[in-house]
């Protein structure tokens, strides 16, 4: 057995005896459905974006990812002061995750969570995704701590704006029947996160005996403070990434996969 066996087969045991599961995810748990983390380079971008859809029509956008750190496109300033190419680039991104199908990695979570909540036990999924991914692998009651890229709503009343699966193409695009802007119902850096996840992951991270922390870098606040907060009151944290992240240090077992291989070894006849 390897050490990473010998992880899993611990953590196996560590489930299978929880009352309370906890789970923090990141764009990691996303990146084998071909969704770019915020850490994708430049070169590695080929790999997960299709060139051929839209006839090429969105390069610009994807040249747009490999030029710039994608946090400078992530924040009210950057969209106040082109709120053109912004929307049009979390449009790209909106489409990009409709059309992308959920990995290994989201379907174990969601057969985890049927396997403690089926015994009685309880589990809460966070989430720092924005991409719905969780929800379409049968996950229900998800977290998520900053928002969703489905979600658009008008940037002075907050009315919400539905738009369909193909690209709005119109930027920046407006809340349908009016003229006022619509932006993504995404948290960018310097905003408040919501204030009901928040309540809700503290709660579900103080109810957990166990807490996973899979494919986040864990350098983004508020939500990388639930790692330390489960440690502090008593849970056994995992961390599940084939890189070093800022939370490796921090917990008790760290699994270094990726989460489409080593989540269904966890939860196969798990727990
Ligand atoms: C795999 C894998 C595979 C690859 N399997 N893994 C405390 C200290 C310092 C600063 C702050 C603090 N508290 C707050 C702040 C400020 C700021 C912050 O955290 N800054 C840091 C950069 C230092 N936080 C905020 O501003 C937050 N708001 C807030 O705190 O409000 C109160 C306040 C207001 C004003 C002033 C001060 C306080 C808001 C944060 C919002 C973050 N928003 C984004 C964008 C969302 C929209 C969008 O999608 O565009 O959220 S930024 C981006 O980072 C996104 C992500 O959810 C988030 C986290 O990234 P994540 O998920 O960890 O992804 P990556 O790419 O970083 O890592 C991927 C990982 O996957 C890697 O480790 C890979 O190895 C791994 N991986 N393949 C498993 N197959």
């Amino acid at each position: 057995m390897d050490g990473l066996d010998a992880g899993i087969a611990e953590v196996r045991g560590w489930l299978a005896a929880a009352r309370g599961v906890a789970v923090l995810t990141g764009a990691g748990v996303s990146a084998e459905s071909r969704i770019p983390t915020f850490r994708t380079s430049p070169e590695e971008l080929d790999g997960f974006v299709d060139d051929d859809e839209d006839g090429g029509a969105w390069d610009s956008m994807k040249a747009l990812w490999a030029r710039f750190d994608p946090a400078t496109l992530a924040t009210p300033e950057a969209y106040r002061r082109d709120p053109a190419m912004v929307s049009r680039w979390y449009d790209w991104r909106r489409v990009m995750c409709l059309r992308a199908e959920p990995n290994p990695g989201h379907l174990a979570l969601a057969a985890l969570q049927r396997a403690v909540e089926g015994r009685g036990g309880r589990f809460g999924l966070i989430t720092q995704n924005v991409d719905g991914l969780h929800q379409r692998a049968g996950s229900t009651g998800v977290i998520e701590l900053h928002g969703s890229i489905h979600a658009w709503r008008g940037i002075e009343s907050g009315r919400a704006a539905a738009f369909g699966e193909g690209p709005i193409g119109e930027y920046p695009p407006t809340v349908p029947g009016s003229d006022e802007i619509a932006r993504p119902g995404v948290v960018w850096f310097g905003e408040m996160l919501p204030d009901a996840a928040v309540r809700s992951a503290a709660a579900v991270t103080d109810e957990a005996d166990v807490f996973l922390t899979i494919g986040t870098s864990a350098e983004v606040y508020p939500a990388a403070g639930f790692i330390g907060r489960a440690r502090d009151a008593g849970a056994k944290t995992v961390e599940v990434n084939p890189e070093a992240t800022a939370a490796s240090r921090e917990v008790d077992v760290v699994l270094r996969g990726a989460g489409g291989e080593v989540m269904p070894k966890l939860v196969s006849r798990a727990v």
